[in-house]
Protein backbone atom coordinates (compact mmCIF):
# COMPACT_ATOMS: atom_id res chain seq x y z
CA UNK A 1 0.00 0.00 0.00
CA UNK A 2 2.75 2.15 0.65
CA UNK A 3 4.41 1.23 -2.09
CA UNK A 4 1.27 1.98 -3.84
CA UNK A 5 0.96 5.70 -2.34
CA UNK A 6 4.44 6.43 -3.03
CA UNK A 7 4.33 5.49 -7.07
CA UNK A 8 0.82 7.48 -7.64
CA UNK A 9 2.44 10.77 -6.04
CA UNK A 10 5.37 10.24 -8.05
CA UNK A 11 3.12 9.46 -11.03
CA UNK A 12 0.93 12.75 -10.47
CA UNK A 13 4.32 14.97 -9.92
CA UNK A 14 6.32 13.61 -13.15
CA UNK A 15 3.02 14.49 -14.83
CA UNK A 16 2.70 17.90 -13.20
CA UNK A 17 5.95 18.52 -14.21
CA UNK A 18 6.30 17.51 -17.28
CA UNK A 19 3.90 20.17 -19.67
CA UNK A 20 5.51 22.74 -17.74
CA UNK A 21 9.06 21.86 -18.46
CA UNK A 22 8.23 20.62 -21.93
CA UNK A 23 6.96 24.89 -22.34
CA UNK A 24 10.56 25.59 -22.32
CA UNK A 25 12.41 24.76 -25.41
CA UNK A 26 16.04 24.01 -23.47
CA UNK A 27 17.24 24.20 -20.04
CA UNK A 28 18.68 27.95 -20.12
CA UNK A 29 15.44 29.29 -21.32
CA UNK A 30 13.60 27.86 -17.68
CA UNK A 31 16.55 29.33 -15.67
CA UNK A 32 16.14 32.80 -17.52
CA UNK A 33 12.55 32.81 -17.11
CA UNK A 34 12.47 32.17 -13.77
CA UNK A 35 15.47 34.62 -13.03
CA UNK A 36 13.36 37.60 -14.88
CA UNK A 37 10.17 36.63 -12.96
CA UNK A 38 11.83 36.94 -9.39
CA UNK A 39 13.65 40.22 -10.88
CA UNK A 40 10.14 41.66 -11.02
CA UNK A 41 9.00 40.39 -8.03
CA UNK A 42 11.77 42.25 -6.13
CA UNK A 43 11.62 44.82 -7.62
CA UNK A 44 7.83 45.31 -7.11
CA UNK A 45 8.22 44.21 -3.82
CA UNK A 46 11.05 46.15 -3.11
CA UNK A 47 9.47 49.34 -3.77
CA UNK A 48 6.41 48.57 -1.06
CA UNK A 49 9.40 48.04 1.35
CA UNK A 50 10.47 51.57 0.26
CA UNK A 51 7.47 52.95 1.17
CA UNK A 52 6.78 50.55 4.65
CA UNK A 53 10.11 51.95 5.68
CA UNK A 54 9.65 55.29 5.18
CA UNK A 55 12.06 55.71 2.03
CA UNK A 56 9.88 57.17 -0.24
CA UNK A 57 6.32 58.92 0.74
CA UNK A 58 3.51 56.21 1.57
CA UNK A 59 1.35 55.83 -1.71
CA UNK A 60 -1.45 53.25 -0.80
CA UNK A 61 -2.62 52.72 -4.70
CA UNK A 62 1.27 52.72 -5.47
CA UNK A 63 1.26 49.45 -2.69
CA UNK A 64 -1.62 48.18 -4.06
CA UNK A 65 -0.39 47.87 -7.61
CA UNK A 66 3.06 46.81 -6.96
CA UNK A 67 1.65 44.20 -4.91
CA UNK A 68 -0.66 42.63 -7.22
CA UNK A 69 2.55 42.78 -9.75
CA UNK A 70 4.15 40.41 -7.10
CA UNK A 71 1.11 38.35 -6.29
CA UNK A 72 1.04 37.38 -10.25
CA UNK A 73 5.16 37.34 -10.30
CA UNK A 74 4.74 35.06 -7.03
CA UNK A 75 2.86 32.07 -9.25
CA UNK A 76 5.26 31.83 -11.92
CA UNK A 77 8.43 30.72 -10.93
CA UNK A 78 7.88 26.75 -9.70
CA UNK A 79 6.95 25.36 -13.36
CA UNK A 80 10.83 26.64 -14.24
CA UNK A 81 12.78 24.26 -11.88
CA UNK A 82 13.00 21.26 -14.78
CA UNK A 83 15.99 18.98 -13.37
CA UNK A 84 19.18 19.59 -13.79
CA UNK A 85 18.99 22.99 -13.69
CA UNK A 86 21.09 23.70 -9.71
CA UNK A 87 24.09 25.07 -9.62
CA UNK A 88 26.67 25.58 -7.10
CA UNK A 89 27.40 29.79 -7.85
CA UNK A 90 25.68 32.37 -5.78
CA UNK A 91 21.74 32.59 -6.49
CA UNK A 92 21.87 29.28 -7.84
CA UNK A 93 19.29 26.73 -6.75
CA UNK A 94 21.12 24.10 -4.71
CA UNK A 95 20.38 20.45 -5.60
CA UNK A 96 17.66 19.47 -2.51
CA UNK A 97 14.98 21.98 -4.53
CA UNK A 98 14.77 18.29 -6.33
CA UNK A 99 15.40 15.87 -3.73
CA UNK A 100 13.39 17.78 -1.16
CA UNK A 101 10.66 18.92 -3.70
CA UNK A 102 7.75 18.68 -1.30
CA UNK A 103 9.11 21.05 1.27
CA UNK A 104 10.14 23.42 -2.03
CA UNK A 105 6.98 23.50 -2.73
CA UNK A 106 5.95 24.05 0.64
CA UNK A 107 8.02 27.30 0.65
CA UNK A 108 6.64 28.25 -2.30
CA UNK A 109 3.31 28.53 -1.04
CA UNK A 110 3.82 29.99 2.31
CA UNK A 111 5.40 33.03 0.26
CA UNK A 112 2.58 32.63 -1.67
CA UNK A 113 -0.28 33.03 0.90
CA UNK A 114 1.71 35.63 2.67
CA UNK A 115 1.74 37.64 -0.48
CA UNK A 116 -2.59 36.81 -0.68
CA UNK A 117 -2.43 39.13 2.70
CA UNK A 118 0.10 41.61 1.58
CA UNK A 119 -2.68 41.91 -1.28
CA UNK A 120 -5.63 42.07 0.82
CA UNK A 121 -3.96 44.90 3.57
CA UNK A 122 -3.41 47.10 0.76
CA UNK A 123 -6.81 46.67 -0.70
CA UNK A 124 -8.20 47.69 2.49
CA UNK A 125 -5.65 50.56 2.09
CA UNK A 126 -4.61 49.56 6.34
CA UNK A 127 -0.30 50.43 6.40
CA UNK A 128 -0.29 48.86 9.58
CA UNK A 129 -1.40 45.38 8.40
CA UNK A 130 0.58 45.92 5.03
CA UNK A 131 3.81 46.59 7.18
CA UNK A 132 2.73 43.43 8.96
CA UNK A 133 2.37 41.41 6.00
CA UNK A 134 5.47 43.03 3.85
CA UNK A 135 7.94 41.47 6.61
CA UNK A 136 6.00 38.36 6.71
CA UNK A 137 6.49 38.05 3.11
CA UNK A 138 10.00 39.19 3.54
CA UNK A 139 10.71 36.51 5.95
CA UNK A 140 9.19 33.86 3.88
CA UNK A 141 11.44 34.65 0.59
CA UNK A 142 14.52 34.70 3.26
CA UNK A 143 13.01 31.00 4.90
CA UNK A 144 13.35 29.54 0.70
CA UNK A 145 16.55 31.18 0.00
CA UNK A 146 18.26 30.00 3.34
CA UNK A 147 17.44 26.43 2.49
CA UNK A 148 17.73 26.50 -1.40
CA UNK A 149 19.50 29.33 -2.44
CA UNK A 150 23.75 29.37 -2.85
CA UNK A 151 24.57 31.68 -0.54
C1 LIG B 1 13.31 41.48 -1.21
C2 LIG B 1 13.89 40.66 -2.20
C3 LIG B 1 14.00 39.43 -1.70
C4 LIG B 1 13.44 39.39 -0.34
C5 LIG B 1 14.41 38.87 0.67
C6 LIG B 1 13.83 38.94 2.04
O1 LIG B 1 13.06 42.66 -1.32
O2 LIG B 1 14.26 41.01 -3.42
O3 LIG B 1 14.50 38.38 -2.29
O4 LIG B 1 13.07 40.75 -0.07
O5 LIG B 1 15.60 39.60 0.62
O6 LIG B 1 14.76 38.55 2.97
Amino acid sequence: MRRFVLTAAMATSFAASLPAAAQFQKPQDAVDYRHSVFTVMGTHFGRIGAMVNGKVPYDAAAVTANAEIVEMMSKLPYAAFPPGTEGTKKGEPKPNVWTERAKFDEAAKKMQGEVVKLVAAARAGNAGEVKTAFGATGSACKACHDDFRNK
